[in-house]
């Protein structure tokens, strides 16, 4: 009788379980999402804007990348979408979709050719009068000030963000931009991505400044794979705790913008069920999101951190400290995908690799090991890892203000005929709604791209990510709203309904991959 019941139980109980993860078809609009909320869509100066040697610009560690000739197939950003001359029509045709929210990124080296000092006329001119034609628009104007594109000169003077002396530059290039632009920009964010930008930039050294050591990059002339990524997290902290509290003091009463950093945010599940496994995943997260979080909401770097980094990992004074902890009005993610994270004792050490291999799992995901384009952000669609991630911060750092500042699905193929896109943008949003109906307190939600870009990973012809495609064979860069493009302006201008009719479960373990 008694195990009767138990098995009646059992099969009630799987049953609804399928019903919550598997029949998750919901539908909904524009309007489900709360008062303030604001949809946009993303782009970044290096990899918009081009006119890289024009009027006063001067070179930014990016441009000495593409031009080292590691990848001659990717071409470089000297024209890119040429949006320095183009941006009017270009927020015409923002305008024309109905975004309500532009994110874009100022070029450091376009304003202050040299770093710190003397401003460049030309360079405010661009910016104010992209600023201009969105005011009159009327579309919510997001800066972030940082991706990726520090002035060589202070590269070469300095080293970089591996120096305390950035934390100064920084500022006062904030200072700048507060300044000139801060009375038509609503939101602000400092730095981008900075915790994986760690592991690219100084860990494996294949992005800018492509600083590594031996094992842990080959191609690196210069770097220190096992503290640089400690010291550039460091800075970084350090210098937009500083912006966010210049702007607080001086500009925030009157200008009544909000100030934030953003973080690259990736959902791990374990590749087994494992304790090992369990364990890494548990560890990779804690690097991820707490490298930047625990200091920002605590006061301090996470034990999980101390533990892995040991001497390596710099520490913050009780003045420091201070001036990190509830540094920010909002996080921004950048959320593409998931990953599998399993432990592996024999890894080698290297930052990020600290984190047990677990992130030696980053590029390790799949079952069969498969490197880096699994990782590919849009590569695995798994909207479920957004809510999550979601989840997971609110249990962990509060109920923080969140945007989300990048997400978005490429394509090698440049089709205009972007379902596919489609249906990855509905579900991620589906499943931001839903965090929120869960609690989360999430702000904002800005797609990756905007148009097709010079990008990261692959240059101008592997990868397009825009609503709007860019013919880059053609000298006038000649733009063409694709189906995504006529999709988001029906949800934004005319509250058509989404339906996402699969749901979306996750994998729950690798063996169904
Ligand atoms: C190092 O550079 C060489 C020559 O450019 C290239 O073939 C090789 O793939 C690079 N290795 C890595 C790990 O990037
Ligand atoms: C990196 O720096 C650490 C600490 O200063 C030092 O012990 C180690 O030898 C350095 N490694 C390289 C490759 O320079
Ligand atoms: C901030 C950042 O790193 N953004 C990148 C996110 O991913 C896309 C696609 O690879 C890049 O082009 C962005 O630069």
């Amino acid at each position: 009788m008694e195990r009767r019941l138990l098995h009646l139980l059992l099969v009630y109980f799987s049953a609804w379980l399928l019903l919550l993860q598997g029949v998750s078809s919901m539908q909904f609009t524009r309007d489900d999402f709360p008062d303030g909320f604001a949809f946009g869509a993303a782009t970044a100066a290096y990899q918009y804007e081009g006119a890289a040697a024009e009027d006063g610009r001067s070179p930014s560690i990016w441009d000495t990348y593409t031009h080292s000739g590691r990848h001659p197939e990717d071409g470089t950003g000297d024209v890119a979408c040429d949006g320095y001359h183009k941006y009017k029509e270009d927020v015409k045709l923002m305008s024309e979709i109905g975004l309500e929210a532009y994110r874009f990124t100022i070029s450091w080296s376009r304003l202050i050719p040299s770093g710190r000092g003397v401003v460049n006329p030309k360079g405010l001119q661009f910016y104010n009068g992209m600023i201009n034609e969105l005011v009159k628009a009327g579309i919510q104007i997001h800066v972030s000030l940082y991706h990726m594109d520090l002035p060589k000169s202070l590269q070469d003077e300095y080293g970089g963000w591996i120096s305390p002396k950035v934390v100064d530059d920084f500022t006062e290039y904030a200072d700048v931009c507060f300044r000139e632009f801060g009375d038509r920009v609503t939101h602000w964010t400092t730095v981008l991505e900075p915790n994986i930008m760690a592991q690219g930039c100084y860990d494996t050294g294949i992005l800018p400044p492509n600083r590594c050591s031996y094992p842990f990059g080959s191609n690196c002339t210069v770097g220190n794979s096992t503290v640089e990524p400690y010291l550039f997290i460091h800075h970084t902290l350090l210098a937009h705790a500083s912006a966010v509290r210049l702007y607080r003091e001086k500009y925030q009463a009157a200008q009544k913008g909000i100030i934030g950093i953003n973080m690259y945010s990736l959902w791990f599940y374990p590749f087994t069920y494992s304790a090992e496994d369990i364990g890494a995943t548990e560890r990779a997260k804690q690097f991820i999101y707490g490298w930047i979080l625990h200091p920002l909401v605590f006061g301090d770097y996470a034990e999980t951190v101390k533990k892995a980094a040991g001497c390596r990992l710099p520490f913050f004074s009780f003045h420091e400290s201070e001036l990190v902890t509830n540094a920010f009005d909002f996080i921004g993610l950048n959320h593409y995908t998931s990953v599998y994270s399993s432990n592996n004792n024999n890894a080698v050490k290297t930052p990020l690799h600290d984190l047990t291999a677990d992130v030696a799992t980053l590029f390790r995901v799949t079952k069969n090991d498969t490197p880096s384009p699994e990782f590919l952000p849009g590569n695995r669609v798994d909207p479920q890892g957004l809510q999550n991630a979601l989840e997971y911060i609110r249990e962990n750092y509060g109920n923080l203000p969140i945007y989300i500042q990048e997400n978005g699905s490429g394509a090698p193929d440049g089709t205009l005929d972007d379902v596919e896109r489609i249906s990855y943008l509905e579900k991620h949003i589906a499943a931001t709604l839903k965090a929120i109906r869960n609690g989360a307190n999430v702000k904002g939600y800005s797609m990756w791209s905007f148009m097709d870009l010079y990008e990261l990973f692959g240059g101008y012809y592997n990868w397009h990510y825009g609503l709007v495609a860019v013919d880059f064979g053609s000298a006038e860069r000649r733009r063409q709203p694709r189906r995504s493009a006529r999709w988001y302006s029906d949800f934004l201008k005319n509250n058509a309904v989404i339906r996402v009719e699969d749901g979306f479960v996750s994998p729950a373990s690798h063996a169904q991959l």
